[in-house]
């Protein structure tokens, strides 16, 4: 995907979303995190329910899923941003219609922690996203060592940079499932 060519495919979903007519509440949900964090692996897991090899994520990847709340079915869109370094100047981009973010992050790289912190809080302040829900996802929960919740709540200050904004952590495994569809339904939850 040639990322110059984010915006207009962007517009073009929303163009073709809104011709398919139907009156089906719709959300967006951005799932950001570093690079190898597991966003793809969790997304394909949430969608398939396949444990799919993935490669580096190069632009972005967009599934519809759907979802159920107060009895009404939703059509969700989850974008999933690649979230090298170079990627990270492309988030902004994907800030403007987004429901909820979901947050993902490696809990066994402790030395990647502060990064992925410093990433968060940068877009925790974007204008676009004020008030939105965060769910920050625990992952890699499998890897033996692996950050507990708690480790990773306190290290992020999480209390205080989700100040203003309904928030969740929860632990999870994408590439095992466990916790997988417990944050799905906590991000339906939250959506507005
Ligand atoms: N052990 C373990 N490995 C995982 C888990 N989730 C993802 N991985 C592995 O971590 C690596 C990176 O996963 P991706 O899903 O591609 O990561 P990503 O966040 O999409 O990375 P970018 O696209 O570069 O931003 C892959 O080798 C996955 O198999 C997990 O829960 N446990
Ligand atoms: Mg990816």
């Amino acid at each position: 995907m040639c990322l110059s060519h984010l915006s207009l495919l962007s517009l073009y979903l929303h163009v073709a979303m809104g011709l398919s007519s139907s009156k089906q509440p719709e959300a967006q949900v951005l799932l950001l995190g570093l690079d190898n964090a597991g966003k793809s692996t969790f997304l394909y897991k949430l969608k398939h329910n396949a444990c799919v090899t993935t490669v580096p994520t190069i632009g972005f990847n967009v599934e519809m899923l759907d979802a159920r709340k107060n009895r009404k079915n939703i059509a969700l869109t989850v974008w999933d941003v690649g979230g090298q370094g170079r990627m990270r100047e492309y988030w902004p981009s994907f800030h403007q219609d987004a429901a909820a973010i979901v947050f993902v992050v490696d809990s066994s790289g402790r030395e990647r922690l502060e990064e992925a912190r410093g990433e968060l809080e940068s877009t925790l302040r974007s204008e676009p996203l004020r008030g939105r829900p965060l769910v920050l996802l625990a992952n890699k929960q499998d890897v033996n060592g692996a950050l507990t919740v708690t480790e990773i709540m306190d290290m992020f200050n999480l209390r205080k940079i989700c100040s203003g904004r309904d928030w969740f952590i929860l632990p999870c495994s994408a590439s095992t499932g466990f916790g997988v569809e417990e944050a799905f339904r906590r991000v339906v939850q939250m959506i507005k």
